[in-house]
């Protein structure tokens, strides 16, 4: 069939120019979703572009996307990244994959050989935050998670990321071979220490030895990550279909803004990323919480407030002055004031960049995308600021506002009275709270005394549970778009 791998594409459209067949499986990737195309698959490409690179990627993924996998098979691995701006889009066909694996097509055994196998290097994961089965409001591994429990049942056929990784550094210990660097890619703050912990938690729940073996030898870089890249439509892959000459149902949209800040710390080599614009440094952490605090706390402020006041994109919120200037303060007066960052940061600089890009009219980034599994993000994108207000003593209305948005969203039903989609690994949870007050501000407190989501110095704390009330009545009584525009 005519697809990416054998047509010849519209003369505007980028492809490898480089020998792909001397590219080997160096990296293998958890999540072959929206975000590792248009970032991890396209930064590894430019490197091979630009250098002699025999860095590959094998990619997989655990929990659905099957489809994708089979039809990027069928294309010989090719796929296409368009960079869609303001006023024009750029495509790119990206030639940096090797090979794909699906454990429901190929079976458990295949990924963890493929894993062992001596040249791998780096295992890498776009996993989502729950795919990290940890407590979101401590980060430690959630023994309680129904894969955590099934994992550590049958460690040889593994359902979970860490289960996989696990049993993939056992087999290559046995085998006598080097491990692997494991890198997560995820918007999960501390995503390196997050990993290393939970895995190692994992391990040594299996095999107190295996797990030491791997605190020893294996590292677990933190990296921040930054594209914005929503799902795909079928607009998108219609406008990307024009865009080639072909159809590839593989394809994705996204802005052309990257940024990609990775500590550099690999047991057994690493791709030469920063030939792509990444940049290696000794501490991330700064640059993560930046990045969560300014620009993903404000997206998730935008898309609460936003689906409640009945804009279904971020480009949508930003023709309203009150959310633009909500957003706006909320980057600059409540999530700044508590970062800590590296001598030379322009805040502010970053902040009207950041605006521009939720400007940007040609991505259809959707409210409600961006409102799936509140209860996973809103710790690490709002508690760490909130707790740094509380102990200044001064303003968080903006915070309050942005959570109860989330509470108000979580009661799944929206301002003219239609059921709301709620996704949420907590959903069914948050749910039955919801329900038991209505939309009544009694829902409050109990919302942030769930410890899983609220530590007790924040969930229980009298200033904030008055603040995040008062926010939730404003939105019954005035609606979001008022609430917004009063901040
Ligand atoms: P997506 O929905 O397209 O892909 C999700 C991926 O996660 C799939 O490959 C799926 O197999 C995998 N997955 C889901 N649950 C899992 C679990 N429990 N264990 C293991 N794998 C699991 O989403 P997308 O856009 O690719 O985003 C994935 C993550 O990438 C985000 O959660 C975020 O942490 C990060 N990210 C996304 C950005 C974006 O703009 N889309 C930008 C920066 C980071
Ligand atoms: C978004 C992020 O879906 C979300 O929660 O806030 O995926 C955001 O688009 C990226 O982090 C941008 O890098």
């Amino acid at each position: 069939m005519t697809n990416i791998s054998n047509h010849t594409l519209n003369a505007s459209v980028s492809q490898p120019n480089y020998l792909r067949s001397e590219l080997k499986s160096r990296i293998v990737h958890l999540g072959f979703g929206a975000f590792h195309r248009a970032h991890q698959g396209l930064f590894t490409d430019e490197v091979a572009r630009r250098s002699q690179s025999d860095w590959g990627i094998c990619e997989i993924n655990l929990f659905g996307g099957e489809e994708l996998i089979t039809s990027l098979r069928a294309q010989d691995h090719l796929y296409s990244v368009a960079e869609k701006g303001a006023q024009s889009t750029d495509v790119k066909v990206i030639g940096s994959v090797t090979e794909s694996l699906h454990p429901s097509l190929d079976g458990i055994d295949a990924i963890i050989e493929k894993m062992a196998e001596p040249q791998v290097a780096i295992v890498s994961m776009t996993i989502t935050e729950k795919g990290y089965c940890a407590d979101p409001a401590t980060g430690r591994l959630d023994k309680n998670n129904p894969l955590v429990v099934a994992d550590l049942e049958s460690p040889s056929s593994p359902k979970s990321a860490l289960g996989y990784i696990v049993q993939a550094l056992k087999v290559r210990r046995e085998r006598g071979l080097s491990p692997f660097t494991v890198m997560s890619c995820d918007n999960v703050q501390e995503n390196g220490h997050v990993a290393k912990a939970a895995i190692l938690e994992f391990a040594k729940l299996l095999d107190a030895e295996l797990g030491a073996w791997i605190e020893a030898n294996v590292t677990f870089p933190c990296t921040m990550v930054d594209r914005i890249v929503p799902a795909a439509t079928e607009e998108t892959l219609r406008e990307i279909t024009e865009l080639l000459g072909v159809e590839d149902p593989c394809g994705i949209a996204c802005e052309p803004f990257r940024q990609w800040v990775i500590e550099d710390n690999f047991v057994a080599g690493r791709p030469d990323w920063n030939i792509a614009g990444a940049e290696f440094v000794a501490d991330v952490v700064p640059y993560e919480e930046m990045k969560l605090r300014m620009l993903n706390g404000s997206h998730s402020f935008l898309a609460y407030l936003g689906y409640l006041g009945g804009y279904a994109h971020i480009s949508d919120t930003m023709t309203d002055a009150g959310y633009r200037k909500a957003a706006f303060d909320m980057m600059m007066l409540a999530q700044s004031p508590s970062l800590k960052m590296p001598e030379g940061t322009d805040l502010e600089a970053y902040a009207k960049l950041l605006i521009d890009r939720f400007t940007n009219p040609s991505l259809k980034h959707k409210t409600w995308q961006i409102a799936m599994d509140g209860s996973q993000k809103i710790p690490q994108r709002m508690g760490g600021s909130l707790k740094f207000h509380l102990d200044q003593g001064s303003e968080f209305k903006w915070l309050a506002a942005g959570i109860a948005g989330w509470m108000r969203y979580v009661s799944g039903v929206d301002e003219q009275g239609n059921e709301i989609d709620v996704r949420d690994p907590m959903a069914t949870m948050l749910r039955s709270v919801c329900d038991q007050h209505g939309l009544n501000v009694t829902v409050v407190p109990a919302l942030l005394g769930i410890e899983a989501i609220f530590p007790a110095d924040i969930g229980r704390n009298l200033q904030v549970i008055n603040a995040v009330s008062s926010a939730y009545q404003s939105l019954i009584d005035n609606g979001a778009k008022a609430t917004v525009a009063a901040l």
